[in-house]
């Protein structure tokens, strides 16, 4: 952890009812998983939801009908931004592994896919931001190879209770290009740099690296109410529209 902090925007990606056993206590109040990002200009092209499947969340008690699923350092550092129902006291309503969450089908602001799904990604930190992260995998290497991965190995699709229509319907949805690495910058990343699974954290670090100098400050979007706007200048204005809207609040640690 940092000395300077970090803002996250967080997405409310609603899950949509009706609810699995391990959720009824939360039948008739808004669910959300809360995906932490620092693209939300991307969120055009999410094709799915990331948790760590061993990881531990929780239901947490935002408002009086809000409830967001995340991590329970999470929920006390939401708290301590005014976004829990009681000040600086987090509320579980329901404890959660990621293997609960595989499947939950979501409703997620900006998406194009009307329904995307929850699905595993070994990678993901839970002690970093929510423990949710949203799935691009136009934009986001880690995210590419990890569809990658549960798209062309039938075994890890099943080591995880993945269905395959939870995976295999959804394509790259292109969003923003660059005239170095195109409109699939993370796909041409990672065939370049011979990237072979989501366990390569060496290649896949370094493969960030260079496609975010590229997106940030060349690319432009080509999808939704800003197309043709620089990913520099459209990055403040999709994020304050999501915020105004109430489909994202902001996150700091
Ligand atoms: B970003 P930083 Cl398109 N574990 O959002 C692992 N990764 C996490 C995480 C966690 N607990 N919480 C957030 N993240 C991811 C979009 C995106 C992101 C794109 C391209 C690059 C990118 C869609 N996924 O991040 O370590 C989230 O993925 C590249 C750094 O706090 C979040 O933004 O700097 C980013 O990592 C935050 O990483």
């Amino acid at each position: 952890e940092g000395v300077i902090p970090q803002e996250y925007t967080l997405i409310k990606m609603e899950v949509v009812p009706p609810f699995p056993s391990k959720l009824v206590a939360l039948e008739g109040r808004k669910v959300y998983l809360a995906a932490a990002t620092l693209r939300p200009e991307t969120m055009y092209g999410q094709t799915n939801s990331w948790v760590l499947p061993d990881g531990k969340y929780g239901a947490f008690e935002i408002n009086e009908n809000e409830v967001f699923i995340l991590t329970e350092k999470a929920a006390l550092n939401l708290a301590y931004q005014r976004l829990s129902r009681f000040p600086e006291k987090p509320t579980c309503l329901a404890e959660l592994t990621g293997h609960d969450l595989i499947g939950l089908p979501l409703r997620s602001p900006l998406a194009y896919n009307e329904i995307i799904y929850t699905l595993p990604m070994l990678s993901v930190l839970t002690d970093k931001g929510t423990g949710i992260v949203t799935s691009v995998p136009s934009d986001s290497p880690d995210d590419f190879m990890a569809l990658q991965d549960l798209k062309l190995k039938p075994a890890f699709r099943a080591k995880f209770g993945v269905k395959d229509e939870w995976v295999l319907p959804f394509d790259i949805i292109p969003i923003i290009s660059t005239s170095e690495y195109g409109d699939r910058s993370a796909e041409k990343i990672c065939t370049e740099m011979k990237i072979k699974s989501q366990n390569e954290r060496e290649k896949l670090d370094a493969a960030k690296k260079v496609i975010y100098k590229g997106g940030f400050y060349e690319g432009v979007m080509t999808v939704g109410e800003y197309a043709g706007m620089r990913v520099q200048e459209a990055k403040s204005l999709i994020r304050s529209k999501l915020l105004e809207l109430g489909q994202a609040v902001v996150y700091s640690e």
